[in-house]
């Protein structure tokens, strides 16, 4: 495999202007033509190269003539035309394509009987030859012949101009989208489809029909998703001025897809999991995936569609921002402080940890293998998936994020204005965005786009000092950037920290000056007392000395998470404490609640290394028990802050990781505090239980949440099994209900199993549920689950084709840390197997799976040497996809 480079980008030799698709949809074969209006950039006639993967050339014209063979090259991966004429020329393409036979999902494929594409990020060259690259934006139509009565439904990107009966029980359809698109953004979809309609009237009036498609008996299930594409366009309207620019909306749902979710030009096609839900079937957190992905998709029409990316480094310019925005709206519908807590500790689980690994790499790559390995899936509520680099594109939502704690909300506006207004109908870099932003607002960025360049969580450790004669405050910060692979030396970056300091009442202190480098530099500029200053640290050491402080401050840093970057203070469990009880910053409470968590497992988790007794601090038993009596709390907050912090999260902070003691540790915690808060506990599960209607909404969710931890808290004491089996029985909606079977699911014994078949048995019909079904007994933490997941593997429900039930089962079991790394080498040896069977299928999912060995030199040796074994075997495979290849390699290197 070929490894490609940022530094060597060059520009197309020719642009395409037009494109006119025809496909003739077939159960045998499918035939594709395309006629292409090619121009010169320059002239002088170089070789005119076009991509292609697994299609057959039938034919090839150029005005009209036929090009003979001697005339072109044909590989098989690309066709070159030799001598193309000067000037612009037509180029008609014929080529033969099986989509019957495409389980890679990519291009154009077969779900459940229906045709459906999926381009991004390399897969239109598994359509017809083409420059497969985004910086080729065209017009395109495409006409859409096939079988009457198997496929009724016609769609593609734009407009439907046209539609007719054909001879032959046959029919077509003719769709133009108006506006230039990459042919990442092409779309297709041909099948026995229904549809929820709506409308949408935009704020200058124009009305937008929507449709979601999916089979008849889904209909019903498609409420939710059309309240959140409505409120996503509603939301993009106020917040960005931005209003939706063509008369039609259509959304697809899918059983068999690889990722998340597509944004193809008004054609946006979903995974099912991510439009599908009833209150009866789907949980909170799927309510909540459903919002946030229906809104990502809409909101790229704009950031990703309409100003597009240069070539796949720039992936962060659309995925980044478009993750920040979903972000954003997902919060201003609910709550703020919960949607910020949920992305953090997602970064910190997923991404961190790659990025201390060997996958690390910046949030614009210097160079790629398969660029399909950097995308994410929105793996948002897919919680039971632990592959990091898939989540990458957090940090490029971080690097947006701390725009906008730069400029404020109107600079950042003003920046989003001068960017649309720049670059609309463009495929631009990610300095292209970095400067409208800068120039909006003549800005000082200093070293800013350090954050693109360069890989690795910076560490900042900040030590403070009070002076009660000159009565200042001092905050000294050094930051230093871990080496990753390619890159052994780093520069300092530049960190925004925001921060405020607390009285000893726990108020905030109003902050007049602050000096810094021995400079004054003024916190407020106009009358307005400022609570929260954002600090801008950008020296490898420097300091900020705060005046007027009359007693010594607890300081509150890194408010909301002002910086992706791992923060160690001088703060002690008695600041952090108080910090947890005051701080006006609710982030910044659950942040000193997590602080102490992670350092009291830290310690036990040594107590059990040498075979100490495990005995749980107090104030910490103390301190949640004031935060779960706390009425006056957002109940969504306590139930994350009464979370512990994740296995891998602690596994991190670890010389070498001991999956067992971390788990020992953490399961000693909440059996522990189980016994301690039983009351407070019982009584949460008491006044929060409703069997009302299930309304999604922040309070009832939040409720629910609450409820439901204390459940699981309670349960995992075996006298409160009978609570959970009650709870379970007598649930109203999948959120309760499941929550109370994996309450029950974490003692193994007869009850656990009989709930479990009842729950297939209720569900066996819905493949959705099924799915949830897999994954929580494939992560379970029993011993030697790993025979029971092989079991699993032979159930009628599973098949190793649909990528989600492959995310449920296997990528559930290895987030399981006991029993994936399970030091007998079980777990690997499973994993390996698995990947290679997979490979042939879908190497896609394949290299996603085999991602869970990257950082195999964080354990001990014996599991060092068990992981190495799988992933030698891996690569001595013959035929290994190029996927599989990158990921298994950069782990061994
Ligand atoms: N843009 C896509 C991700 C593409 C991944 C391609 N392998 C969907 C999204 O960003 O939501
Ligand atoms: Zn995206």
């Amino acid at each position: 495999p070929k490894e490609i480079f940022l530094k060597d980008y060059k520009m197309p030799d020719y642009y395409f202007d037009t494109v006119d698709l025809r496909f003739s949809l077939g159960e045998e074969k499918t035939i594709v033509s395309s006629k292409i209006t090619v121009f010169p950039r320059i002239e002088g006639s170089s070789p005119l190269v076009l991509d292609g993967h697994d299609v057959k050339l039938v034919s090839i014209c150029v005005n009209g003539k036929e090009v003979k063979e001697g005339e072109y090259l044909l590989d098989s991966r690309h066709l070159t035309l030799l001598s193309p004429p000067s000037g612009t020329f037509a180029l008609e393409i014929v080529n033969e394509i099986h989509p019957e036979q495409n389980t890679s999902l990519e291009g154009l494929y077969k779900s459940s009987g229906n045709f459906c594409t999926q381009c991004e990020a390399e897969g239109f060259r598994k359509i017809t030859f083409y420059q497969d690259r985004p910086d080729i934006m065209a017009k395109y139509t495409c006409r859409i012949e096939a079988d009457k009565s198997l496929y009724p439904v016609l769609l593609s990107n734009g407009n439907l101009i046209e539609q007719g009966d054909l001879e032959g029980g046959r029919h077509y359809a003719l769709w133009e989208d108006p506006f230039k698109k990459p042919c990442y953004l092409f779309a297709l979809v041909a099948g026995q489809l229904e549809s929820r309609d709506d409308k949408f009237i935009t704020r200058s009036g124009r009305e937008v029909s929507l449709r979601i498609w999916t089979p008849a008996q889904d209909v019903p299930k498609t409420a939710h998703a059309m309240y959140s594409l409505k409120a996503a366009m509603k939301w993009d309207e106020d917040v960005f001025g931005l209003e939706y620019d063509l008369d039609l909306f259509n959304i697809v749902a899918v059983p068999d897809f690889n990722m998340g979710a597509m944004e193809n030009k008004s054609l946006n096609i979903f995974n099912s999991k991510l439009v599908l839900a009833s209150p009866e079937t789907a949980t909170d957190a799927d309510y909540a995936a459903i919002l946030g992905v229906i809104g990502h998709e809409y909101f790229h029409n704009w950031t990703g569609n309409r100003v597009t990316c240069r070539d796949w480094f720039q992936l962060s310019l659309k995925e980044g921002l478009t993750v920040f925005r979903d972000q954003e709206f997902s919060s201003d519908l609910g709550s703020r402080t919960v949607k910020r807590i949920a992305d953090v500790s997602k970064l910190r689980n997923y991404q961190f940890p790659q990025d201390a690994g060997p996958m690390a790499h910046p949030v614009r790559p210097h160079s790629y293998i398969k660029v399909r390995n950097h995308f994410l899936f929105l793996l948002s509520l897919l919680k039971f998936l632990s592959y990091g680099q898939l989540l990458h594109r957090q940090v490029g939502a971080e690097v947006v994020r701390m725009y906008k704690t730069l400029l404020g909300s109107q600079g950042f506006r003003k920046g989003m204005d001068l960017y649309f207004k720049r670059h609309d109908g463009q495929a631009v870099t990610c300095e292209d965005f970095f400067a409208a932003m800068r120039d909006a607002n003549d800005a000082d960025f200093a070293n800013f786009l350090q954050w693109y360049s360069q890989a690795g969580t910076p560490l900042v450790k900040v030590t403070s000092s009070y002076d009660p004669k000159a009565r200042t405050f001092s905050l000294k910060f050094c930051q230093e950037v871990p080496p990753t692979p390619g890159q052994p030396v780093k520069e300092p970056m530049f960190i925004p920290v925001a921060l405020g300091l607390l009285d000893s009442t726990g108020k905030d202190i109003p902050l007049s000056s602050v000096y810094h480098d021995g400079t004054l530099q003024s916190v407020s500029s106009n009358d307005q007392p400022v609570y929260t200053t954002v600090l801008r640290v950008t020296k490898k050491e420097e300091e900020f000395v705060f005046s007027d402080i009359s007693e010594r401050p607890v300081p509150s840093l890194l408010r909301g998470y002002s910086s992706p970057i791992r923060l160690e203070s001088d703060l002690t469990d008695s600041d952090l404490s108080f910090l947890l009880a005051h701080d006006s910053d609710e982030f910044n409470r659950w942040e000193a609640g997590q602080l102490l968590a992670r350092k009291l497992m830290l310690s036990l988790v040594a107590d059990f290394q040498q075979n100490k007794p495990l005995v749980l601090n107090p104030n910490f038993v103390h301190g949640l028990r004031s935060i779960l009596g706390d009425s006056s709390l957002d109940k969504e907050f306590v139930a994350k802050t009464m979370t512990l912090p994740g296995e891998g999260e602690i596994m991190d902070m670890m010389g070498v990781a001991d999956p067992d003691a971390v788990h020992s540790v953490r399961t000693f915690i909440r059996k522990q505090l189980a016994q301690e808060l039983k009351a407070e506990l019982l009584s949460t599960v008491e006044k929060n239980r409703r069997s009302e209607e299930y309304v999604f909404d922040h309070p009832n969710m939040a409720r629910r949440a609450l409820k439901n931890i204390a459940l699981v808290y309670l349960a995992s004491l075996p006298e409160y099994t009978e609570l959970a089996l009650q709870e379970y029985r007598t649930a109203t909606n999948m959120t309760d209900q499941f929550a109370a079977l994996a309450a029950i699911a974490q003692n193994p014994g007869k009850t656990r199993d009989d709930v479990l078949a009842d729950f297939y048995s209720k569900w066996q019909h819905d493949f959705l549920v099924v799915n949830k079904w897999f994954a929580l007994q494939a992560m379970s933490d029993i011993p030697g689950n790993v025979e029971n997941v092989k079991s699993l593997l032979d159930h009628p429900a599973f098949d190793l084709r649909n990528p989600n039930k492959v995310y449920s089962l296997i990528g559930g079991f290895c987030g399981s840390p006991v029993n994936f790394h399970a030091k007998d080498g079980s777990g690997y040896k499973f994993l390996g197997e698995i990947v290679l069977q997979l490979d042939k299928l879908n190497p896609q999912v394949a290299s996603r799976m085999v991602s869970a060995f990257s950082r195999w030199r964080r354990y001990d040796e014996t599991r060092q040497n068990h992981a190495k074994a799988q992933l030698e075997r891996i690569m001595s495979t013959n035929g290994l996809s190029e996927n599989v290849f990158e990921i298994a390699s950069k782990s061994l290197a």
